[in-house]
């Protein structure tokens, strides 16, 4: 079959991207949203769409390691998620310590570092024990960074950081008039990590529902009808493309978010 003209178009252009990195992201955050429509729309039983949805995030992951992204962060679980019926939590609770396990030899097979953000303190001590041996297992692998965000919020993130500055003015580390942006920014999650610069929603809504609110304070946004178990690395691309087109349009203020890092 011969290839449609702008199909080479097309694969020129995200060949081109891949070779200048400064049209890449190299944080990207996304907000898996539309499980459960999904499992509705499928006639899935109740919380199956969650399943489906936990095996949509594998080649996404396998993609933005080959594309040589730094950083990609999902939102699994947000803070305001407590409030869903608490057989849901339960579920996502066994899902998420269940995908933990299952992920590890990935992370080894890859070479990918994961982390995790948020609020540990409400989960059970045998998902917090899953976490931290998690990340101590993976803490040396370069080939990219996957941060579960679990029992997150963005308000809880900058809510948190200030506790911290508060904390260290009243050790006497630090002056009232010493706090500023640059401070503050360096006690919220991923503060040693680059800036989110692509930020995506799939599954039609066009909220950021209080993911990384500081850390995607210049992130190019992207939303997509796609319920998240359909989306694909194909799409993903699609939207990278994208992204090195608004990165070329506005060349010379990209230029100044690129160089801001969030420490
Ligand atoms: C995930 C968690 O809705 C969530 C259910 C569990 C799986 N999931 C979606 C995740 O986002 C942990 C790891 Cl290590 C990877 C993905």
């Amino acid at each position: 079959m011969i290839t449609p003209l702008s199909q080479q178009v097309d694969d020129l252009m995200s060949t081109l991207n891949k070779n200048d990195k400064s049209l890449m992201p190299r944080h990207i955050a996304i907000i898996m949203d539309g499980n459960n429509r999904y499992g509705d729309h499928h006639k899935l039983a109740k919380g199956e769409g969650h399943i489906a949805g936990k095996d949509a995030l594998d080649p996404i992951v396998e993609y933005c390691v080959s594309t040589g992204i730094e950083v990609l962060t999902v939102f699994a679980f947000s803070s305001e998620n407590w409030q869903r019926p608490p057989n849901e939590v339960a579920l996502l609770m066994r899902l998420l310590a269940l995908t933990i396990n299952e992920q590890m030899p990935r992370m080894q097979k890859y070479r990918i570092r994961l982390r995790f953000i948020g609020d540990r303190s409400p989960l059970s001590s045998e998902l917090q024990d899953l976490m931290t041996d998690a990340e101590q297992k993976t803490a040396d692998f370069e080939a990219m960074t996957l941060v579960i965000a679990i029992s997150y919020g963005g308000q809880w993130d900058v809510a948190h950081a200030a506790k911290t500055l508060a904390e260290q003015v009243l050790a006497g580390q630090l002056q009232i008039e010493d706090i500023n942006k640059e401070r503050l920014a360096a006690h919220v999650q991923l503060a040693d990590a680059p800036a989110v610069d692509m930020l995506i929603r799939t599954g039609g809504e066009y909220r950021l529902s209080n993911f990384l609110l500081w850390q995607s304070a210049y992130a190019e946004l992207f939303f997509t009808q796609t319920l998240w178990p359909d989306f694909t690395p194909n799409e993903l691309e699609a939207m990278l493309t994208d992204f090195a087109q608004r990165q070329r349009r506005f060349g010379k203020t990209s230029e100044q978010v690129q160089v801001q890092d969030l420490s």
